[in-house]
């Protein structure tokens, strides 16, 4: 982990076993400057890793706790990148993972003061929006204008889609349920810094707003997607001009607004004086939108012929209505809303946009003692540990100790290891077992460093880290360093890019497959989605992780 750790957590390293190293048993931890040597360790048994192909053998200083700069020491190899034992290990880079949405913004010019040297002319006002043929309805014929400004872009492209914006936007609210302190004293430099309400929060009601222009107040439907008919090139946003279009609506875009919206009126309760009326509008939005759902249960997405871009199809919709039942159960205390949820029948599973189960279960955990007393509770707890023990398990057995299986190496496996951590840090919470939070440490160490490609996956952050996102802001800004806090998409061995790559992959073995190029969409690619689990965990360990 080339950030470092906090000084009370799990430390431990992934050390390659090659012709230089073989016989290497032992390491040293030494000080970044001067080399000296503060601790002397054995490595773990060799153990092979199908995934990466590799050898590794593992260091574990976890007892290192005084705050310094050390770099890890094997004969044979060259001394690690420097990492850090600090009290405050995890707060930059919180802070540059949230900062990243505001990078994202749409409908917004980027100013010097907020964006320094990413400021950036504004694009895609949306205020003149179309609506496409697949969305038509009596009231809003096709080619109806409607406006539907602000939100941030999906991820390297300049769309706005609701499925991927429900689980994204959640995960920063579930953050701010679960953290509330750590973000109250937050200060982010953004726009609305200072306004009286925490930056997490201004930062998520960008979106927010956005979402809530995606309701057809006519009916409470929900649009699927804002989007252009095809993706644009590499050109920062101003200069991407194509008309603008909203298209269909979902039973799946509805229930993750509804969930999405029901989470953010109990969040936004508090804030009534400096946003008057808002949690109570996201609360009716939220419940017009589950009628609306019910009454349209298999509305799934089907691309139209004319648009090109991003999918976000689920033709399974049951785990959608669990979610959206669950927050509105949470926010309501409505007991016909738990029945909905239909909760013996429904699996926890590390959450995705597309299997969104586990955010059920990982919202009732969180609101446990204040719940109407019809959840059933001891289901509640088993639903979560057997999730976060199946996880741990994994991580004994695993090379480099860590969650990840063959299975996981999907586009964006960078999100299945920290939506695996989320889930590790609600078995730790509940539970307290230690093991659960030693494994979403080994998780998030992951992304910054601890794996095959040796490489931070956060750009802007540690010593050797992503520098050619797929990313059209980073691709055309003209500066080197791409635009900071977000994690790439990670090794997958898809490589589904390679019809349009110049640049060919490394290698194809799953922990592997990875470019540093910006034409790397299958393995390179930013998206909020993506960096909400980062900023969930890295508050997570920053605040529990015992001294
Ligand atoms: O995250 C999505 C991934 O699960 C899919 O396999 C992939 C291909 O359909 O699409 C990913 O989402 C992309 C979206 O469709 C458009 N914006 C960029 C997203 C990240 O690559």
């Amino acid at each position: 982990n080339q950030l470092g750790f906090l000084p009370g957590a799990a430390k431990v390293a992934v050390v390659p076993v090659d012709a230089a190293t073989t016989g290497a048993t032992a390491f040293a931890v030494i000080r970044a400057d001067g080399g000296a040597v503060v601790r002397h360790g054995t490595l773990g048994a060799a153990r092979a890793a199908p995934d990466s192909g590799d050898t590794v053998r593992l260091a574990d200083f976890s007892t290192l706790t005084t705050p310094g700069r050390y770099r890890l020491r094997v004969a044979g190899l060259p001394d690690s990148l420097p990492f850090e034992v600090a009290p405050g290990a995890y707060q930059a880079l919180n802070a540059g993972a949230i900062r990243a949405y505001y990078y994202n913004r749409a409908g917004i010019a980027l100013d010097k003061q907020h964006a320094g040297a990413y400021a950036r002319a504004a694009g895609h006002p949306d205020t003149s929006v179309m609506v496409h043929a697949s969305a038509a309805s009596p009231a809003r014929p096709a080619g109806t204008i409607i406006s539907s400004p602000k939100g941030w872009y999906d991820a390297g492209d300049y769309n706005k889609y609701i499925v991927n914006s429900g689980i994204a936007t959640y995960t920063l609210l579930a953050a701010w349920e679960d953290f509330p302190a750590f973000f109250q004293t937050q200060a982010l430099n953004i726009p609305e810094s200072g306004n009286g309400i925490p930056d997490l929060l201004n930062e998520t009601l960008w979106n927010l707003e956005w979402m809530l222009t995606m309701q057809d107040p006519n009916d409470g439907g929900v649009y699927h997607k804002l989007t252009d008919k095809n993706f644009d090139g590499y050109v920062m946003p101003a200069d991407a001009r194509q008309q603008r279009y909203v298209v269909q609506k979902t039973t799946a875009a509805a229930l993750d607004f509804a969930a999405v919206m029901a989470t953010a009126s109990r969040v936004l309760a508090p804030y009534d004086k400096q946003l008057p009326g808002m949690a109570a509008r996201m609360r009716t939005a939220a419940e017009q939108a589950w009628r609306w759902a019910r009454a349209n249960p298999k509305a799934y997405y089907q691309q139209p012929a004319d648009i090109k871009t991003g999918e976000y199809g689920d033709k399974d919709v049951r785990d959608e209505f669990a979610w959206a039942a669950a927050e509105l159960f949470i926010t309501t205390g409505d007991p016909a809303y738990y029945q909905a949820m239909q909760a013996p029948a429904l699996q926890a599973t590390v959450p995705t946009w597309g299997e969104v189960s586990g955010l059920a279960w990982l919202s009732l955990a969180r609101h446990r003692q204040h719940l109407n007393p019809v959840a059933d509770q001891a289901l509640i707890a088993s639903r979560i540990d057997a999730l976060s023990s199946q996880l741990a398990a994994v991580t004994q057995r695993s090379a480099y100790g860590f969650a990840m299986q063959t299975a996981d190496y999907v586009w964006g496996s960078n999100a299945v290891v920290l939506n695996q951590a989320m889930v590790l840090v609600h078995g730790y919470r509940l539970t307290g077992k230690r093991a659960y939070l030693d494994a979403a440490q080994a998780n998030f160490d992951v992304i910054m460093g601890r794996n095959a490609v040796d490489l931070s996956f956060v750009t802007g952050f540690g010593a050797r880290s992503a520098q050619h996102p797929h990313h059209r802001p980073s691709a055309a800004d003209g500066i080197a360093a791409p635009v900071p806090g977000f994690v790439v998409g990670g090794p997958q061995p898809g490589r589904e890019d390679q019809k349009d790559c110049k640049a060919q992959y490394a290698s194809a073995l799953p922990a592997r497959a990875y470019l540093d190029d910006a034409c790397s969409y299958a393995s390179n690619e930013i998206a909020i989605n993506w960096n909400a689990p980062l900023v969930y965990v890295s508050a997570a360990l920053q605040v529990l992780t015992p001294a």
